[in-house]
């Protein structure tokens, strides 16, 4: 039985190494919710929130999410005696519209919490068989063409298998032709717009893209407008690719039937958690869709997670996996996460749970605030 008696929230701050830029805004620090969850017979382990600062990716935020954790999740939680941590979607996700975020961390938890107790590694919990995932890089948007070349030229260098440049109208085209010709038509290159275009405004800009031999454009258009999407797939030549129009199983099926797409990039923390990726891989394997996993600049708490799930056969692509040293000085994990030469970062399979030790002075010094929620507190509310 796994019963989970104890949550304790904590949001931490910790600085990027170099600020982040996408098409709607700047992060220089990120403000991150973890969890840790206790078992009733001692075993604990963490999760994280992908949730941001602000609504820019999706409309959840951290404290939207704090809220939705403490309120009516991990009451739904606590104390109860679940079979399998497979259980913990359709109970989160009752009555609940949206907060998937929220929900994906205390479910993922509930998986990584099942791997303690079973002591069986997370990978394998999740049906995952590669020891290694290629990883690929997300360069946020710099003002000068020459700056990316310079960072798309290392990154290549270090090993990464896939470089995906960040865009918007109006620094796109210029930026990206730059860093083709420097790299090469061979280069695996891919550009991601985070819902910034207008099919109708920017159809020329988006055209231009498309001569650039690029292996997938990631959501061009608004993450609702799947209609769009598959009009606009129509003209381009180039995959699209969805990742924050793919919030369930059901809008993969969506992309599917109305081409809106060609690729998913799944980012368990978006979909509600891992019972939902597991059904959106499925899906992907079965319609012969690429799949890649995605990220959302995690703590190592949080790359444990998507790294175990790209470990599944049906993830052809190189994830956004990157190792600690590119988003922290320090991160909140002994080990750090590390890439070999080829770019590609090892699947933990011989340690149950995350595969890496939580360092607690270092989460103890970033924390910012703590909240612990029991089952005792659940029952009285
Ligand atoms: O669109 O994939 C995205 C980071 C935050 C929010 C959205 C996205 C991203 C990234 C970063 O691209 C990928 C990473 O974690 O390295
Ligand atoms: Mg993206």
């Amino acid at each position: 039985m796994l019963t989970i008696t104890e949550v304790e929230m904590r949001e931490i701050r910790i600085p990027l190494r170099r600020p982040f830029r996408i098409s709607s805004g700047t992060r220089h620090r990120t403000r991150k919710c973890l969890l840790e969850l206790r078992h009733a017979d001692g075993p604990s382990c963490w999760a994280e929130c992908v949730a941001a600062e602000e609504p820019n990716y999706t409309a959840e935020t951290i404290d939207t999410a704090w809220f939705a954790l403490r309120e009516w999740l991990a009451p739904r939680l606590l104390g109860r005696e679940l079979g399998s941590a497979a259980e913990a979607s359709a109970i989160l996700a009752e009555g609940i519209r949206g907060h998937r975020m929220a929900r994906a961390a205390l479910e993922m938890g509930a998986w990584g919490l099942e791997s303690v107790l079973r002591a069986v590694p997370l990978a394998e919990l999740l049906g995952g068989t590669r020891d290694r995932v290629a990883t690929g890089i997300s360069l946020g948007l710099r003002e000068r063409p020459r700056q990316l070349v310079e960072d798309a030229t290392a990154a290549l260098g270090e090993g990464y298998r896939k470089v995906k440049m960040k865009v918007r109208p109006g620094e796109d085209v210029e930026h990206v032709r730059a860093v083709r010709e420097a790299l090469g038509a061979d280069a695996p290159l891919a550009v991601d717009g985070n819902a910034a275009y207008d099919v109708r405004e920017d159809l020329e800009a988006l055209r231009r893209l498309d001569e650039l031999g690029l292996m997938m454009i990631e959501q061009p258009l608004d993450g609702e407008d799947l209609v769009r999407h598959a009009r606009l797939q129509e003209e381009l030549t180039t995959p699209i690719c969805l990742d924050e129009s793919i919030t369930g199983p059901e809008r993969a099926e969506d992309m599917t039937t109305l081409k809106s797409g060609r690729i998913v990039n799944l980012k368990p923390g978006r979909v509600g958690g891992f019972a939902s990726s597991l059904a959106i891989h499925e899906h992907c394997v079965s319609h012969d869709t690429p799949l890649w996993c995605g990220g959302m600049l995690e703590t190592g708490v949080g790359r444990a997670y998507n790294v175990a799930l790209a470990s599944l056969p049906g993830f052809g692509l190189p994830g956004d996996l990157s190792p600690s040293r590119r988003y922290w000085e320090r991160d909140v994990v002994r080990p750090e996460w590390t890439m070999d030469e080829a770019g590609r970062v090892a699947v933990p399979r011989d340690e149950p749970g995350l595969g890496v030790t939580v360092d607690r002075d270092r989460i103890e010094d970033l924390t910012v605030r703590s909240e612990l929620l029991s089952a005792d507190s659940a029952a009285a509310a």
